[in-house]
């Protein structure tokens, strides 16, 4: 169904088996957009047997060492002991052997990454019928978050990808949740992508997104989410004109209307002091005024909340929010948020949220439960389990 669903086929799987260990420029100078060199072959097929996986070579000239859609759908990613597990199936004539497949968490949490392997899911040309928990519903220790069910070869190569797809995204939008509750409400912005790679900024900010954040800095992650980025500039900006008062200026004539004007005003003095000048300058169209104090100076407390409202409102610049970011935990939110901060940006509270451990356990074999000792065979059964492929 997959398969006739999207018109995709996964490279490799049904075909032969045969590695092809030979490099195939493409006409017009031999690479891909990415001037890399395109090969035919396991490279581009994904592996099949030991022997692929032995002779596979990953290019050294690549440009970031990430790697792309296509090569995690074709199984470059996976541990070699699923490829070792497939050929092994297909030899003794079980690859087909429908099975039943279930993966539970070891921890609470919020769940996300189920659109990512659906998505992946998608690309196996075999009948699979796939369970799962919606994206942002909590999860607790042990509950089956999803079910995969059909020929074991078809799909246990992307054992690895959906694990670790669940258990990073889980995991940020587990802390995204968390820290949208300590805000009591008001909006969380993810501002997490500087602290990973570049290739899962957009699956960290969106799954942030998932859990509970109101949007996110990363452009990608933003537009994956349906959204538009959220941000003004960064220190550097300042920096180069400096002054805070002529880079409000500057931001308020150049940047579209749309763009909100909030404003940092912790780079060359004191942030009541700032904000003071920086409201007088833009007046009614001053929206906000961004607290990101570093930790050098203590960073943003609560005293300094109180006293940036109470400056600001006694000038007559009520309208004017309090944004607060830099070093954000759950419980500084919380203070913050009752000194009277408007808004958060949250970076690696939520970048450096641990993984979720998952699990996927074979729990019926050719219609009959069985299962590891330790695990109980046959399918758990969820209610809250929506049919996604
Ligand atoms: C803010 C601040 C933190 C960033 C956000 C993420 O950066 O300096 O480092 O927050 P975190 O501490 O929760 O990870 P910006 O002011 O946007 O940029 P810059 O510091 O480069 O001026």
């Amino acid at each position: 169904m997959a398969a006739e669903a999207t018109g995709k086929m996964q490279p490799g799987y049904g075909g032969t088996g045969e590695a092809m260990a030979g490099e195939t420029e493409l006409a017009g100078g031999g690479g891909d957009a990415a001037g890399q060199v395109v090969r035919s072959g396991p490279e581009r097929t994904g592996p099949r047997t030991v022997k692929d996986v032995v002779s596979y070579s990953v290019d050294p000239q690549r440009v970031l060492f990430s790697a792309t859609p296509d090569e995690i759908v074709a199984g470059w990613t996976t541990d070699v002991y699923f490829v070792k597990t497939r050929e092994i199936l297909e030899r003794l004539g079980l690859a087909d052997t429908p099975v039943v497949a279930e993966i539970f968490p070891r921890r609470e949490g919020v769940l996300a990454g189920v659109e990512e392997c659906r998505r992946l899911l998608m690309q196996v040309p075999a009948e699979l019928r796939v369970w799962a928990l919606a994206e942002g519903e909590t999860f607790s220790p042990r509950e089956v978050v999803m079910r995969i069910e059909g020929p074991y070869a078809a799909f246990g190569i992307y054992e690895t990808a959906l694990l670790g797809i669940l258990a990073s995204s889980s995991g940020w939008a587990t802390a995204a949740r968390i820290v949208k509750e300590a805000a009591g409400g008001k909006p969380v912005y993810s501002f997490g992508a500087r602290h990973v790679h570049p290739a899962v900024a957009p699956v960290l900010e969106r799954a942030a997104i998932v859990g509970g954040a109101d949007g996110a800095a990363c452009i990608m992650a933003a537009k994956l989410a349906g959204q538009e980025p959220v941000g003004t500039v960064p220190h550097a900006l300042f920096l180069i004109v400096g002054d805070s008062v002529e880079t409000a200026k500057a931001y308020h004539a150049i940047m579209p209307p749309t763009e909100p004007r909030t404003i940092l005003v912790d780079t060359f003095k004191d942030e009541a002091e700032e904000s003071l000048r920086v409201a007088e300058a833009l007046g009614e169209a001053l929206q906000g005024v961004r607290l990101d104090t570093p930790s050098e100076r203590g960073g943003v407390t609560p005293e300094l909340v109180r006293e940036v409202r109470y400056r600001l409102d006694q000038a007559g610049y009520r309208h004017v929010k309090i944004f607060i970011s830099g070093g954000l935990t759950p419980e500084r939110i919380r203070l913050l948020a009752e000194a009277g901060a408007d808004a958060f940006g949250v970076g690696s509270f939520i970048s450096a949220a641990p993984p979720i451990d998952m699990t996927m356990d074979v729990k019926e074999v050719a219609g009959k439960p069985i299962a590891k000792r330790g695990r109980l065979p046959g399918k758990q059964e969820n209610p809250r389990l929506k049919r996604i492929i």
